[in-house]
């Protein structure tokens, strides 16, 4: 599902929250994706499109629903480990992702270009492609970017994470969703590490995930009402972009 709103029709979203770029679609609203039995194809329409419709980076004039046949058997991959950082203010926030980036072997260079991304007025609706060395963008789309698809989680592992999430008193549709999307990632051979901030504005926690590191929530990445955010995945300085893209975009997996 992506929803978006086109700002030539209501020129106060520019105003509002500065999300439009020359030439994009339009403000990006939201997004997301899964792989589903058929029977639950009509329930998820509507989850998709209520989402949609009630969503606090405002209402879209353009829903957009895709469904896929899959033409391929999903590959089997776990979940990453979830673990919840203290953190007290954005400032603090940005010592701790120098640090847990740096560990995993990524530039000062790469960090600063990630954060000048996710904290632009432009979001994007995909995810940026940043190399660990260089700090060198490589996504082909800079307004698109690149797009995770093709992923969902088994049936019985849902329910045991949506249980521990619940105990935990997590969100477990914005948590559940994330974990999902960052172990996915974090198998892509030529990633090293992804950086997330939510560019919705009532969401204030971020997460760095890696395989080593595993899920690392960042509490009070940002402030309450910015609308701000997006995804980094940083790639190794000789990553083929291509096969990258192609695992990211169109392979299936299922999460267990
Ligand atoms: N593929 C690539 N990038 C994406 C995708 C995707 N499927 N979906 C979203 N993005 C990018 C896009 O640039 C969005 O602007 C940005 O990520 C943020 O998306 O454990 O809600 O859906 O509590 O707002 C983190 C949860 C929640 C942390 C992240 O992201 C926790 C979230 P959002
Ligand atoms: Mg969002």
């Amino acid at each position: 599902m992506r929803a978006s709103r086109s700002a030539q029709r209501r020129p106060s979203a520019r105003s509002r929250n500065n999300t439009q770029s020359p030439g994009s679609a339009g403000v990006h609203i939201s997004g997301a994706e899964g792989i589903y039995d058929d029977t639950e194809i009509t329930g998820i329409i509507s989850a998709y499109a209520r989402r949609a419709l009630r969503h606090p980076r405002g209402r879209p004039d353009e829903i957009v629903i895709t469904i896929e046949a899959l033409h391929r058997k999903p590959g089997k991959i776990p979940l990453l480990p979830i673990t919840t950082l203290e953190c007290n203010a954005p400032d603090e926030a940005y010592v701790l992702i120098f640090k847990a980036l740096s560990d995993l072997g990524i530039s000062s260079k790469a960090i600063s270009a990630a954060l000048r991304v996710l904290t632009a007025e432009t979001s994007m609706r995909g995810a940026s492609l940043i190399r660990i060395r260089s700090g060198r963008r490589a996504e082909p789309d800079r307004i698109r970017g690149v797009r995770v698809s093709g992923l969902g989680i088994e049936r019985v592992s849902g329910r045991r994470l949506s249980q521990k999430l619940s105990r935990l008193n997590l969100d477990t549709t914005t948590v559940g969703e994330a974990l999902v999307l960052a172990s996915k990632v974090a198998s892509c051979p030529g990633i090293a590490a992804e950086i997330c901030i939510s560019d919705d504005p009532d969401y204030t926690t971020g997460y760095i995930a890696s395989r080593e590191s595993g899920y690392l929530r960042i509490p009070n990445i940002k402030n309450h009402g910015e609308m701000y955010g997006g995804r980094v995945f940083f790639i190794r300085e000789d990553a083929a972009i291509e096969k990258l893209m192609d695992y990211l975009e169109k392979t299936p997996v299922i999460l267990y």
